[in-house]
């Protein structure tokens, strides 16, 4: 089954899309989000799988921004197995958060003609939904008031510091700037990823937009 969704602005205002509930089948079922009318228009993000909304702090998703005036929403479900679903919703003159429910993520103020957030202290990202120190860096590190981050102890790693270094370990890396970025790969479903030294290698994956197939990221490029 395929459906589509134009939301048409007319007037070329930015639409704020907020991705409130999302669950499909992970690597089956599929959401396209494009920022025009079309599936040729820039692909603003593909989500396939579950999002656990307030549970996992690196789990919510922020909501995107369809500049063009219009936004495409493509979904994609086999016949084999069907999860919940998933609710989108928009709004014009807003600002980014993780819920269409709270401004800015509930930690900030929305300034609506410039559509960006003032975060609350404590809190960053476009969205202020990133905690600067998530869980008082778990009793491992020390928050770093200067930087916005934990500073974690010797053997320790992560955003809030819980991780062991010796167990392995992963991070977020911000793609700086948020995009538009050519350091940014067009959004995708089902692709897979390695790290091999210092590098990550991205491939594969579903897109109606053309993209690279292979993507490599440099680590250190990010620090
Ligand atoms: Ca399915």
């Amino acid at each position: 089954m395929q459906c589509t969704w134009l939301i048409d602005g007319a007037d070329n205002r930015t639409i704020q899309l907020y991705v409130d509930d999302f669950a499909t089948e992970c690597g089956w079922d599929h959401v396209y989000i494009y920022d025009g009318d079309s599936v040729y228009s820039n692909l603003l993000a593909v989500y396939s799988g579950m999002v656990q909304l307030d549970k996992f702090a690196t789990h919510n998703l922020t909501s995107l921004e369809a500049k063009s005036g219009s936004a495409y929403v493509h979904f994609y479900s086999d016949a084999a197995y069907n999860m919940t679903g998933f609710k989108i919703t928009y709004k014009y003159h807003s600002c980014p958060s993780i819920s269409s429910a709270l401004n800015c993520s509930g930690n900030g103020a929305c300034d609506p003609e410039s559509g960006l957030c003032t975060c609350n202290a404590g809190w960053g990202g476009r969205a202020c939904s990133e905690p600067h120190c998530p869980r008082d860096c778990s009793g491992h590190g020390e928050c770093d008031q200067q930087r916005h981050r934990c500073r974690c102890h010797r053997g320790y790693r992560g955003s809030d510091c819980s991780q062991l270094e010796e167990e392995g370990f992963w991070e977020l890396l911000p793609p700086s700037p948020y995009p538009p970025s050519k350091y940014v790969p067009a959004g995708r479903a089902s692709h897979a990823a390695i790290i091999k030294g210092d590098s990550i290698w991205l491939f594969g994956g579903e897109s109606f937009t053309p993209t690279a197939f292979v993507v490599k990221y440099d680590i250190n490029a990010f620090l």
